[in-house]
């Protein structure tokens, strides 16, 4: 048995074109898109239809990511109101106005959670990050006490995505793997990232799953031009360079961002436009 796990597109069309490639290669019986197909990346609507043709097609399977949240909560016209989070959150509204109601319906009824059975009939767990919180990643430091507490009673495959780094990390009798980034890694490495899950039985002993974490290498000048292209950069707001940059390098950017100025300008102490100039002139972004 073979299962590709995929997520965290991001609306990077040739990535996402580059990765399934590479997945068809390999001939999986099942694809995971772990959520995140839209938002923070510059061609959402596409990624959204190249997917759900996918699962008509080819039965790709798909739960829903803490980005699809954030589109939805713009399907609501009060939701652009309070100024300042609307300043920060500008990128996400935009991608909102890239969809269709129809596109929009079918996010809301992805899944939070999905579970296969192993060859051997033991379970396979998948969530985008941890059991009932799409945005509570598990890290390679996190402690085990949190770790046992976010995936809960423990499968011997637990399968996540979200952090935009590849992970493989064995807690007690559970293997976690983490997919990385198809769209926008955060690990210095620009390739796209997936996680290919192996059955194997050896000896004649009880079967395991092997783990693979693959990069991919794509046409980033399409996706590049795409940013500048398509509305991305000029529309959604100042936050929309930092997720700009982060492509670009494959380096943190947003999160670090956020830490030091997001309560300052949810506050209405600093403007955001002020504040993204300010942190990239501060880290050289602009020109790393
Ligand atoms: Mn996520």
């Amino acid at each position: 048995m073979k299962i590709a796990l995929i997520s965290d597109i991001h609306g990077n069309v040739a990535a996402l074109e580059a990765v399934t490639d590479h997945v068809t290669t390999w001939q999986p019986d099942i694809t995971i898109v772990n959520g995140d197909v839209v938002n923070r990346g510059p061609n959402s609507a596409p990624c959204w239809e190249f997917v759900q043709q996918r699962q008509r097609k080819d039965g790709w399977l798909l739960t829903r990511g803490n980005h699809e949240d954030f589109v939805l909560a713009y399907r609501e016209p009060a939701s652009e109101n309070d100024p300042h989070t609307f300043g920060i959150h500008r990128h996400a509204w935009w991608t909102r106005h890239q969809l269709t109601n129809a596109q929009l319906d079918g996010m809301a009824a992805l899944p939070d959670l999905l579970t296969l059975a192993a060859p051997d009939d033991s379970e396979v767990r998948i969530t985008h990050a941890s059991m009932g919180n799409n945005r509570n990643g598990i890290l390679l430091e996190t402690p085990a006490e949190t770790v046992r507490a976010q995936i809960g009673k423990p499968p011997p495959l637990f399968l996540t995505s979200h952090i935009h780094w590849p992970m493989v990390r064995q807690l007690e009798q559970t293997l976690i793997v983490r997919s990385g980034s198809v769209g926008s890694p955060r690990d210095g490495d620009v390739r796209a990232s997936y996680a290919q899950l192996s059955w194997h039985i050896s000896n004649g002993a009880n079967g395991r799953w092997h783990p693979e974490i693959i990069r991919v290498p794509y046409d980033r000048s399409r996706t590049d031009q795409d940013y500048h292209t398509l509305g991305y950069l000029a529309d959604g707001g100042p936050i929309a360079e930092l997720i700009y940059h982060e492509w670009r390098t494959a380096l943190p950017v947003l999160a670090p961002w956020q830490r030091q100025y997001q309560a300052a300008v949810m506050a209405g102490e600093v403007g955001v436009e002020t504040a993204v100039s300010d942190y990239l002139a501060a880290t050289g972004f602009r020109d790393k």
